[in-house]
């Protein structure tokens, strides 16, 4: 019956029918991580990317009461001039949009348990969600941390987002036994920047050694996901230190407005954009392009024989 709750495009079957590398893309990235019109352009160029290095690209998100696994151009500019009005959503929000036929968009956390019914192993984002800054008081910790324990897919991102905390981030991760590879590097990087203070659990460096790290895992069945941090380019990078301030002042915001929960994270992406002068979202927009690339050669890798 899962077949009755997913629409795949024609493309991305085709592809998964015949083990052709597929990358699955997110959402909520286009809705509630960036403003129109640059969110609708990342999303195609990203798709286009993923092309590029001969990979087929399945954007995802829930359409018309389907969790859909391949979006159309129309219906990425629908997503992304919908922006935060369409539904945000997450592991617990999928029955509900399903049955009451409602749109959302698609967090790393939804687009994996999606990107596992289909049958894709490989999926590109920004920035995976993590333990959040305070956490030991409004217990705020993403759902896609559970999710990484939980389902089997690698995810490629550039580190944690540097709104959050990083060394919590971590230990959560390391307690429900989610390897985190840098690729090309031992030191975690920090979203915005390439350094964060804290290491990776191993670095590996070409997209074959971490295609078989990911055959071992699955092969042996040890459940869930995988993150593969990339760095943001050299020279794309901003300073540590000037993002930190910017955040910090993002989070005194929040904490004023008393913002929570589900808003947490698109807030504090939006604030920290105006704070850097629109620097903060260049870079997110080039580090997803990083992301891209790379999870196109993993997926190549991991279906050459
Ligand atoms: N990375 C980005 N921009 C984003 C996100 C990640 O570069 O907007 C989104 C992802 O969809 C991620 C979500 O799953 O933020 C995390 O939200 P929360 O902390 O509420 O779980
Ligand atoms: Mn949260």
């Amino acid at each position: 019956m899962i077949s009755k709750h997913l629409d795949i495009l024609p493309e991305v079957k085709y592809a998964l029918n015949n083990n052709l590398p597929v990358v699955a893309l997110e959402s909520t990235i286009i809705s509630h991580g960036m403003p129109y019109p640059q969110n609708k352009e990342t999303a195609l160029q990203v798709e286009k990317i993923v092309r590029n290095q001969g990979a087929i690209p399945a954007t995802i998100a829930i359409i018309n009461g389907k969790l859909k696994v391949g979006l159309t151009t129309n219906e990425i500019d629908y997503l992304a001039k919908s922006g935060t009005n369409i539904v945000k959503a997450s592991r617990r929000d999928i029955p509900y949009l399903l049955s009451q036929k409602i749109d959302g968009a698609t967090t790393v956390a939804s687009t994996m348990i999606a990107a596992n019914l289909a049958g894709i192993k490989v999926f590109a984002t920004g920035g995976i969600g993590g333990v959040h800054r305070g956490a030991s008081e409004s217990f705020d910790i993403s759902a896609d941390l559970q999710e990484l324990s939980n389902t089997n897919v690698a995810v490629v991102c550039a580190g944690i987002k540097a709104i959050l905390d990083l060394e919590l981030t971590l230990e959560y991760l390391e307690t429900f036994g989610v390897p985190v590879l840098g690729y090309k590097t031992e030191e975690l990087p920090a979203f915005y920047s390439r350094k964060s203070g804290f290491n990776v659990n191993y670095k590996l460096d070409t997209p074959q050694e971490i295609a078989q790290l990911l055959k071992s895992k699955w092969d042996l069945n040890i459940k869930g996901g995988v993150i593969i941090a990339n760095p943001i380019p050299k020279d794309k990078e901003l300073d540590f230190e000037i993002m930190n301030d910017a955040i910090s002042i993002a989070l005194q915001e929040e904490k004023t407005l008393g913002i929570k929960g589900k808003n947490s994270t698109p807030f504090l992406l939006q604030k920290v954009k105006e704070l850097t002068d629109g620097l903060s979202l260049d870079a997110n927009i080039e580090l997803v392009y990083n992301n891209a690339k790379l999870a196109a050669l993993i997926a190549k890798a991991y279906y050459s024989k």
